[in-house]
């Protein structure tokens, strides 16, 4: 049997997503197998309670750890360069059991304004429930971090490129901002993948994933994954993630190893279709302005080459005219899928005020800029024209009949 390639640090991320963590197995099983086995049995009592005391190694109950789940574990921190890694159940698993695990009652965080809309519920209702205070900036100029900070600031959670309208932060700005208060930076990386965006390079101490998004890339597992040092990533799973319990299972696991053999050519698809559908929304003339990173005049692009190696497929788009015409537009389409998540083969387009970004209140979403005629769109594999011309004669459709321009529409008011 060869060596086990575990965490070969100089390799190219590419090869990275296909080999790193690989455990050697005593069959030659070019597959990761997969231990679909809730518990695992003792050889006797002494082993048992050894293995409970940390007096041994060895597996114990999935929940705890198995050897599928620690192979995707091994293959994600290789990717993010930290140290170590912990699956859990879902992306929000991941941001909560993160945080959770560093706070407590009377602690303060200081989070950006515009994020994933269950983020933002977790920080504004949930954690202000149990005593930690949180504060919204908008973190495109770090010194609103600056402002924000107080003594008791545990953590800062940054989100970049942000869900949904693609706001760009300076990591290592923030971080060092952050640093000066000995407090902990999270970014959430889902948006980018460890292809794009390393945010530990720029200072991070933990790195949060939706692997639901593009590390599974194929639409068929909610997953997620927390990477940071080893002393960070051992309190997370004995603490929120053991007690807490949203772990990962074993068969998402597998589904996520299989899905990372392919990021890197997926990611370069999902970019070279994403500029090029971003360039067509913003010469449409019923498109009134177009966010993406790598569009020129795009905050980002000062960062582009450095903090990000790329701009991602992600887009949103302010259409002119109002609701209505937002609606109308997304079920003129006839290829594109209306559906929430992004990173999937499917390109899939939504409504953030009314979907994604419904847990915010109408203030919070006015003062982040979520518009009720904003749309985001996740751009896919598919062939690019055929993105296009679905989205040409959707915008044709919708404008040919609309006298929308003309009336208010209708005015979200949940939240
Ligand atoms: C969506 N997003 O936007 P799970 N972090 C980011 C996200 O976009 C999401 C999560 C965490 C969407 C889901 C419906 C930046 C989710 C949460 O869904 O818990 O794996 O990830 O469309």
């Amino acid at each position: 049997m060869r060596d086990n390639p575990n965490n070969k640090s100089q390799w190219q991320p590419a090869t990275m997503t296909i080999h790193a963590g690989k455990h050697a197995d005593e069959h030659g099983a070019l597959v990761a197998p997969l231990y679909q086995t809730a518990t695992f049995a003792f050889a006797n009592t002494a082993q048992g309670s050894a293995r409970f005391a940390g007096e041994e190694g060895g597996y114990i109950y999935s929940r705890l750890g198995n050897p599928t789940i620690d192979q995707l574990e091994q293959r994600v921190a290789a990717l993010e360069g930290y140290p170590a890694a912990a699956a859990s159940a879902t992306g929000m698993g991941a941001v909560s059991a993160a945080m959770l695990a560093f706070l407590q009652q009377g602690d303060h965080v200081v989070v950006a304004d515009a994020i994933y809309g269950c983020s933002f519920a977790l920080f504004s209702h949930l954690f202000r429930k149990f005593g930690i205070s949180v504060d919204f900036v908008d973190m495109t100029d770090p010194a609103n971090v600056q402002a924000a900070m107080q003594p008791n600031t545990k953590m800062v959670f940054i989100e970049t490129p942000a869900n949904p309208h693609l706001k760009v932060i300076d990591i290592a700005a923030v971080s060092a901002i952050a640093k000066q208060r000995q407090a902990r930076v999270i970014v959430d990386n889902t948006f980018m993948t460890p292809l794009l965006q390393q945010p530990r390079k720029q200072g991070a101490d933990i790195v949060i994933h939706s692997a639901t998004k593009y590390l599974n890339g194929h639409g068929d597992v909610v997953a997620g994954v927390i990477c940071a040092s080893q002393e960070d990533i051992e309190l997370i799973k004995a603490t929120t993630l053991k007690d807490m319990g949203a772990t990962m299972s074993p068969h998402d696991a597998w589904l996520i190893l299989r899905g990372l053999k392919t990021l890197d050519v997926r990611m370069e698809r999902h970019c070279k279709n994403a500029q090029v559908i971003a360039e067509f929304l913003q010469q449409h003339p019923h498109v009134r302005e177009v966010y993406y990173p790598g569009l020129p005049g795009h905050p980002a692009q000062a960062l582009l080459g450095t903090q990000m190696q790329g701009a991602g497929a992600v887009i949103a788009f302010e259409l002119e005219g109002n609701i209505d015409d937002a609606r109308n537009m997304l079920d003129s389409l006839q290829l594109i899928t209306i559906a929430v998540s992004l990173g999937d083969a499917e390109t899939l387009i939504q409504h953030p005020a009314s979907m994604t970004h419904s847990p915010y209140t109408p203030e919070a979403r006015a003062k982040a800029g979520i518009s009720d005629t904003l749309i985001r769109i996740a751009v896919g594999l598919e062939a690019v024209t055929d993105i296009q011309n679905d989205l040409a004669q959707a915008l044709e459709r919708t404008f040919a009949t609309s006298t929308n321009t003309e009336k208010q529409g209708e005015t979200l008011t949940y939240g």
